[in-house]
Order: C-alpha cells, then sequence, then structure tokens
C-alpha cells in the first residue's frame, strides 16, 4: 500500500489515534485528526506526537472532514453507527482499521486470540511462553498497545502475539493471522455493534482470509463456533474442558491431553496451572496449541505455565476479613465473564453486580445466580435494567455508588462466604476504566 501523498483521515486521538499518525505521517501521508472531545483534552502524548508536523492537520469533528480524503481509520472505541464513518462509506471511501493497516506493513506471523472473554490473560500466557522459548515477541493489540506501534519501533520480532477485539476486527478485510485463536462468543458490546448477530458475525472475520497454510482454534465445547467451521478455510483444531477429541487438546481426570500436532500423544499436568477456574483450563490450552504450533517445546509450556500467576482485575484474591474472602473481576464486563467468575467458586458467594449498561442478557444468569449467590447487590446506572432481567430468586439490594455497594455485601456476607465484584458492566459511569475500579474496590476492602 502506497501512502505517499494520501488523505488520510484518523478519528480518535487515543493511543490508537496517536501512533497511526505518527505512522501514516512517517510514510509520507498527510493526515487529518479529529476527536469528539475537545483539542484541550486530547493530551500530551497527542501534543508532543504533533509538534511541528507539517503532515498533520488538526480538523473539526464532522462529516466535512472527509473532503478529498482517500482513507479513514477510526480508532477501535468509534462504533459502526458513527456519522463519519457512515458518510464516508455513502462516498465509498475505504475505511479501515489500525490492525489491517497495521498487518500490511507487518511481516511477522500474527497469533491472533480473540473471543468474548479470556482474551488478555491467553494472551499474556502466550508472549510469556514465546520469550521462555527464546523467541522474539511483540504483545500487542487490545492488551493495551497498539500493533502499528511494532511497526514505529523498528523491533523485527519472531511473532506478533495479538490480542484482536471484535471493534479492531470491524473494519478489516485483508486481515489474515498465521494462527487464529477463537476462545469463547457470548453476548457482549451490543450497543456498539447494534446486535448479537452482527457481533458474531464479526468476530467470524478473524479466520475469513485463512488458509491450508494456517490455523484456525476453535473451542469445540462452544456451540456458537460450531456454526462458522464451514466457512474456515485454515486447518483447524479444536479444545475442549468438556469431551475427549480425536485431534486438539482436551482436558481429561488431571491431564491435559494434546493429539494430532506430533505422531504420539502430550500429556500436560493439571496441576502447573496456579490460575483459578476451568474458563482458565481453557485459556491454558488454547495457548498450548498455539506455541506448538510456533515451535515451542513442552518443557518451555510446562515451566511458562507453572509461573503464570494470572493478570490484576480477573478473578484476583483481594483479601479476607473475618473469614469473608474478596475478590475483583473488574476486568469482567459482560454477562459471560460473571458466569465464569460465580462457576470458579463452591463457597456462597454476594455479588457485586452494576455499571454501565451495555445491553447484556443478564435474563441467562438466573440460574446460576440461584445455585450459587446468596446476596446480589446491584449498583450504578444499570442497577435498574439488571434488576428487571434476572428475576426475584436471590435477595437484591441497590446502591447508587460502588462504595455503598461493597460495603452492604459485607454485612450481608458471613464467615465462609465470599464477596465477588464481577460487575457484567462496563465502569465508565463512576471510574476512567475497569483498573480504576478495581483498585478503588480493593481500596474499599483494604478500609474494612
Ligand atoms: N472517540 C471519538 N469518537 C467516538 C468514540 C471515541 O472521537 O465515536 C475518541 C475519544 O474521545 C477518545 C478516542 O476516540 O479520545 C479513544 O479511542 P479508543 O476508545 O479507541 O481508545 P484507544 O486509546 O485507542 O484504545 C483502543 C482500545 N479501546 C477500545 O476498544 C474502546 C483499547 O482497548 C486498546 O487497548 C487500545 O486501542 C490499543 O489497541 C480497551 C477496551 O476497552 C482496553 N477494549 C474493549 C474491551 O476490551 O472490551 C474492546
Amino acid at each position: 500500500m502506497d501512502l505517499k501523498g494520501k488523505k488520510i483521515v484518523v478519528i480518535g486521538m487515543g493511543r490508537t489515534g496517536i501512533e497511526t499518525a505518527q505512522f501514516l505521517g512517517t510514510r509520507g501521508a498527510l493526515v487529518f485528526v479529529t476527536d469528539e472531545k475537545p483539542r484541550e483534552q486530547w493530551g500530551a502524548e497527542f501534543e508532543q506526537m504533533a509538534a511541528g508536523q507539517g503532515w498533520l492537520i488538526v480538523a473539526e469533528y464532522g462529516v466535512d472532514i472527509l473532503n478529498e480524503a482517500d482513507m479513514v481509520v477510526p480508532s477501535p472505541g468509534v462504533p459502526p453507527h458513527n456519522n463519519i464513518l457512515r458518510a464516508a462509506q455513502e462516498k465509498n471511501i475505504p475505511v479501515v482499521s489500525e490492525v489491517e493497516l497495521a498487518a500490511e506493513f507487518l511481516q511477522t506471523p500474527i497469533i491472533v486470540i480473540t473471543g468474548t472473554n479470556g482474551k488478555t490473560t491467553t494472551t499474556s500466557l502466550l508472549g510469556r511462553i514465546m520469550e521462555r522459548s527464546g523467541k522474539k515477541v511483540f504483545v500487542g493489540g487490545n492488551i493495551g498497545n497498539p500493533l502499528i506501534g511494532c511497526i514505529l519501533s523498528g523491533e523485527k520480532p519472531d511473532y506478533i502475539v495479538a490480542e484482536i477485539s471484535s471493534f479492531q476486527l470491524q473494519w478489516t478485510d485483508k486481515f489474515h493471522p498465521f494462527v487464529a485463536v477463537l476462545l469463547n462468543v457470548t453476548c457482549d458490546h451490543v450497543d456498539y455493534h447494534g446486535s448479537f448477530a452482527e457481533y458474531r458475525r464479526v468476530k467470524a472475520k478473524v479466520f475469513a482470509n485463512q488458509t491450508k497454510a494456517d490455523f484456525a482454534l476453535l473451542n469445540a465445547d462452544d456451540g456458537i463456533q460450531k456454526g462458522m467451521e464451514a466457512a474456515i478455510g485454515a486447518r483447524l483444531f479444536r479444545f475442549s474442558s468438556h469431551s475427549e477429541l480425536t485431534s486438539g487438546i482436551y482436558l481429561k481426570g488431571n491431564s491435559i491431553i494434546c493429539k494430532g500436532l506430533t505422531n504420539g500423544e502430550e500429556q500436560y499436568p493439571l496441576s502447573m496451572i496456579k490460575i483459578p477456574g476451568r474458563h482458565n483450563v481453557e485459556n491454558v490450552m488454547a495457548a498450548i496449541l498455539a506455541a506448538r504450533l510456533c515451535g515451542c517445546s513442552q518443557e518451555d509450556i510446562i515451566a511458562a505455565v507453572a509461573d503464570f500467576r494470572g493478570l490484576p482485575h480477573r478473578i484476583e484474591y483481594a483479601g479476607e476479613v473475618k473469614g469473608v474472602k474478596f475478590y475483583d473481576d473488574s476486568k469482567g464486563t459482560n454477562v459471560g465473564s460473571v458466569e465464569r467468575a460465580l462457576q470458579t467458586f463452591t463457597q456462597p458467594v454476594v455479588l457485586l453486580l452494576g455499571g454501565r449498561d451495555k445491553d447484556g442478557d443478564f435474563d441467562t444468569l438466573q440460574p446460576l445466580l440461584a445455585e450459587r449467590t446468596k446476596q446480589i447487590v446491584l449498583f450504578g446506572e444499570a442497577r435498574d435494567r439488571i434488576e428487571s432481567l434476572i428475576g426475584a430468586g436471590v435477595p437484591v439490594e441497590k446502591k447508587e455508588k460502588l462504595r455503598e455497594a461493597v460495603l452492604s455485601a459485607y454485612q450481608k456476607a458471613v464467615s465462609g462466604d465470599v464477596v465477588l465484584l464481577s460487575p457484567g458492566c462496563a465502569s465508565f459511569d463512576e471510574f476512567k476504566n475497569y483498573k480504576e475500579r478495581g483498585d478503588y474496590f480493593k481500596e474499599v476492602v483494604r478500609s474494612l
């Protein structure tokens, strides 16, 4: 792709937009940048990048920015129903996501981890396994650092391990991973994509350009993925925590068994996994398969998995007060992740649920809530909607803010119970992001 002299619009001056603009500038494009936020709020990183650059033009946020544009690169957070994006499509101006642009210029095999839940854990673990195996690896994407940054840094990794969200897949057409892992698909981001069906369609795009030289790794236990298999051109491997497979990787008793990669059968001890829950066994199995396909040894895999203690805000132990254990699952921003978190515990759970709603299908939680929770404390903007969906099977309390909700949850708990923050919603009604919400939760717990 020749970018020299092209007029390219970049929407959103967050991390992705800033690095994309910078990259386009280095390739000789004329870059028009815009953001719905006023310029004073774009931040120091933008000012630093933009200082004295003749190729960069700050333009007003609106459809006029498209005049004479050759291409638009939206930040992942800009929804497809955005006015500027709609107008670009009407004018037949290509809309291209940052990951698609980056992949065009990267000569490195890309291992993609996508799915509704478990992406960050699996991506981090796979990165660690690769490093343990002596491979040079760039770990990026939705995990926090855009892929385009790999080009800007001048690094020449052996592999790119990328956490890719549905937002990043939205505007892809040619994106072509060497290995694509789809961990699971449950309802999420309906407010962004318009429907669950559209979200599923976008997720399946990760396989769209793969060929027989590539690998697609699917979750055999996920019914939604069965419907995707027919259209996949890559070699398929599956993972399962529920049933034996003739080819792929599965859990059997206290072992993880991998078949079909080499002539024999490989076994990994379940005890090597230090992060809790069956969902994490699935994440580990997916990482093992991907790592083996990239030439990592069984020995290095076992050592890296055994060392991996998980990530903050993902069912993270947050302390104990008078026999009540607290867990921070602030990253659990959709209903599927609440389900996974609840399944991790055998003790009675007081569940903190709420925040900013993403049109989650909370009604589907009813049986699990009845089975695993003794009390639900709803908080934040979504509290009334969630209450109307979860039924009357479990006692419910409602609080406006997280702090009051935690205090109330603690009052309802007795020694031996678990208080779990697994909100099933975004954090933006009260916090900057899920990290801030999780840190605040831990602070309140410490103050008890
Ligand atoms: N903006 C507009 N118009 C809009 C929407 C946003 O101008 O309609 C502007 C905002 O004012 C802001 C900028 O766009 O200045 C923000 O863009 P962004 O939200 O895309 O943020 P980035 O900083 O570029 O971060 C993005 C991902 N954010 C989202 O997908 C919302 C980050 O994932 C990712 O780590 C980063 O790129 C690097 O690849 C975050 C996320 O929440 C963690 N992801 C979602 C999730 O995991 O559920 C998908």
